[in-house]
């Protein structure tokens, strides 16, 4: 039986010839329209980006090759006695589209076993940023800073022959994936426990081994798969796949591209809206002083935010238009296992309330929740209470989906990124040279 390298080998031979037939005998089919509101608008929806790992659709929600999620949580793979597949399941699927066996799931526990332990100057980067720095901050450089463990860079200034870059560019994969949840939560350690560290334990796969490592008990393993799983990807264009993919376009190698792409996940509109959700839920909890509000007084909370300008942390997509699934899977869990927390009592009020003012209002496209207008509340049930560390949790689970990009962006060769930018008076020149043709074609 193959492993997963040599199966992933196979699949790229596989999808080389399509990708160079599309450009050798279709290259020149239109397949979209850049409009002025298209540039204007921060190129929504336009389809410009290509990507087989995930695929974003706005009614149904995301599939990762071609699998709903609700459909994956059932065909994938869990440990015994376990509500939630296993992480190292996705990465399987993930990179080559096929769902993988238990004994192919376990080769890919074993192969993140063997990559976990983190160097040591990690810790001490980690262990110098000044007191009251984000968690996300922190993550970042720590990733950064094991660039200098790069295969790839290291094959690329050897000389290194293109159809092969994705091959250390799997092993930078592996060996950051596997040191992603050491690395995130050390930083929670340092942060909050008084840099009191508990070891990974070997023998785990990982979503128990990051519960081990948070000190957190079951079925807090199960959480965690959940929450890495549900936010591996998201298709190509959101700001941290299309930031990793933009930046690994000229060859910088997965810890440059990660590092980067986190920053991005930082926004308040993109990853952080976990954490605003949270502060947002702690300010309303403080003005009702712990009470669970009723309906009417939680509209009047939303329309106080809105009315301040502000938007309501959680809620709306840019592409989705119901219900994310990641949230109702989330919320199922929660009906299952928090129901009686307060906590989760408001954010199943903000579920009722929310998207009808957001329709009243009149400004947001999709007033339906978001992943994380659910998430925060899970994680703060299970005492990880500290929510500037949320984003954290996001971006370990999205590296998987960045990084199989990463991994088949080199498969396939793609260029660097390099569209064209205009200026403002190119603009209003096309727009009136426009004009005069309309004109023209009404005389
Ligand atoms: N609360 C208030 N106003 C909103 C909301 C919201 N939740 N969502 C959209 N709007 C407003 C938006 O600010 C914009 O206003 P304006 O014209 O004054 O600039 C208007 O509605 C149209 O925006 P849309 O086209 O619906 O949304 P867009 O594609 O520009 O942005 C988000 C998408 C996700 C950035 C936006 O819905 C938002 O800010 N949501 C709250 C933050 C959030 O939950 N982000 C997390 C998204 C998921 N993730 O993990 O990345
Ligand atoms: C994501 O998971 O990346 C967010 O839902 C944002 C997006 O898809 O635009």
């Amino acid at each position: 039986m193959a492993g997963l390298k040599e199966k992933l080998h196979e699949k790229i031979l596989a999808w080389r010839p399509r990708i160079e037939r599309l450009s050798e005998e279709y290259g020149d089919v239109v397949v979209d329209v850049v409009t002025v509101n298209k540039i204007l608008g921060g190129m929504r929806g336009l389809k410009s980006l290509i990507t087989d790992i995930s695929y974003l659709d706005p009614e149904e929600g995301i599939r990762y090759r071609g699998h709903r999620l609700p459909d994956l949580f059932k065909e994938l793979p869990k440990p015994k006695g376990s509500q939630m597949p296993y992480v190292e399941g996705v990465i399987y699927l993930l990179l080559t589209g096929d769902i993988p066996t238990e004994s192919e799931v376990g080769d890919v526990i074993d192969e993140i076993k063997k990559r976990r332990i983190l160097p040591r100057y990690v810790y001490e980067v980690i262990d110098a940023f000044p007191c009251c720095s984000h968690p996300m901050a922190i993550f970042s450089t720590a990733i950064l800073t094991l660039h200098r463990e790069s295969f790839f860079a290291k094959k690329y200034h050897a000389g290194i022959n293109k159809p092969d870059y994705w091959d250390p560019t799997y092993e930078d994969m592996m060996n950051l994936l596997a040191k992603l949840p050491e690395i995130g939560t050390y930083i929670y350690a340092k942060l909050y426990k008084d840099g009191k560290r508990i070891q990974s334990d070997p023998d785990l796969d990982i979503g128990a081994n990051f519960a081990r490592m948070m000190g957190i008990k079951k079925p807090y393993d199960d959480v965690s798969r959940m929450h890495f799983i549900i936010h591996a990807d998201h298709e190509s264009g959101n700001v941290s796949a299309h930031t990793g993919h933009l930046v690994a376009s000229s060859l910088s190698d997965i810890y440059l591209s990660v590092s980067a792409m986190i920053n991005g996940l930082a926004g308040p509109l993109h990853g952080l809206a976990n954490q605003e959700v949270l502060r947002w839920l702690q300010e309303i909890m403080a003005k009702m002083d712990g009470k669970i509000p009723s309906e009417e007084e939680m509209r009047q909370f939303v329309w106080d935010t809105l009315n301040a300008g502000q938007v309501i942390p959680g809620f709306g997509h840019a592409v989705l238009r119901k219900t994310d699934p990641r949230y109702m899977i989330q919320r199922e869990f929660s009906m299952e296992h928090l129901a009686d927390d307060p906590l989760f009592k408001y954010v199943d009020l903000l579920y009722k309330v929310v998207p009808p003012i957001l329709k009243e209002q009149g400004k947001a496209k999709n007033p339906w929740p978001n992943v994380d207008a659910q998430s925060g509340a899970i994680q703060w049930h299970y005492g990880v209470d500290k929510y500037e560390f949320y984003t954290v949790l996001f971006g370990i689970g999205r590296a998987i989906g960045i990084c199989a990009n990463i991994v088949w962006d080199r498969a396939l060769g793609f260029p660097l990124e390099r569209p064209k930018s205009l200026t403002t008076e190119m603009l209003e020149k096309i727009v009136q040279s426009k004009k005069v043709h309309t004109q023209r074609d009404l005389a």
